[in-house]
């Protein structure tokens, strides 16, 4: 029996958000823009087949930086791969977001700043990097409403694996918005 790609590859996890206009207009354009540019350079860099999990657009209230900022639009995307993973792909795929967010405006003026596009390689499987320019799994992702509240919206439709160790979505979702509440 062939068995289906989706039951099979690591879950590579990337995390879009932007509060400020970029060429593409304001940040649910941007976010609509970028994501056919998005997939044409997964499925370059993933060389084998991989399968796309969006979440919707969701508009988030801002979390830290600078008071006063707009909201966010903020959206999800589960990468199924057979690739596996690795430290020197991720890096690689890392660049290439990086690409894309300039291509959008992005511009590093403040620690947690305003922003025309931001994408976050959230995880990949289990592969662990501790690097000034990228960690995985992402340090804060299951504290962040605005992370966990699309992911739960890809998680409905299609379950996917969490990296080891950590709760079910809905729990970590719940746990911040119990903390808010304090
Ligand atoms: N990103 C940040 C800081 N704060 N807040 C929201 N709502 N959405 C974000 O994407 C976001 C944030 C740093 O990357
Ligand atoms: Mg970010
Ligand atoms: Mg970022």
């Amino acid at each position: 029996m062939i068995e289906p790609l989706d039951s099979r590859g690591a879950a590579l996890v990337i995390g879009l958000g932007a509060n400020l206009p970029s060429p593409a207009g304001e940040p649910s354009e941007t976010l609509r823009a970028v994501r056919p540019q998005l997939e044409s350079l997964l499925s370059t860099w993933a060389g084998d087949a991989c399968l796309l999990h969006w979440s919707p657009l969701v508009r988030t209230a801002p979390v830290g930086g600078p008071p006063g900022q707009p909201d966010y639009v903020n959206a999800a995307l589960v990468v199924r791969l057979v690739r596996l993973p690795s430290h020197s792909a991720a890096l690689e795929l890392l660049q290439g977001l990086q690409q894309l967010e300039l291509a959008f405006g992005r511009q590093r003026l403040e620690h947690w700043g305003p922003r025309s596009l931001d994408l976050d390689l959230l995880w990949w499987g289990d592969l662990r990097v501790e690097e000034l320019e990228l960690q995985l799994p992402h340090p804060r992702w299951h504290q962040r409403a605005f992370v966990l509240a699309p992911l739960l919206a890809i998680e409905r439709k299609t379950p996917f694996p969490l990296p080891t160790g950590y709760p079910p979505l809905a729990a970590l979702l719940e746990a911040t918005q119990s903390h808010s509440a304090d």
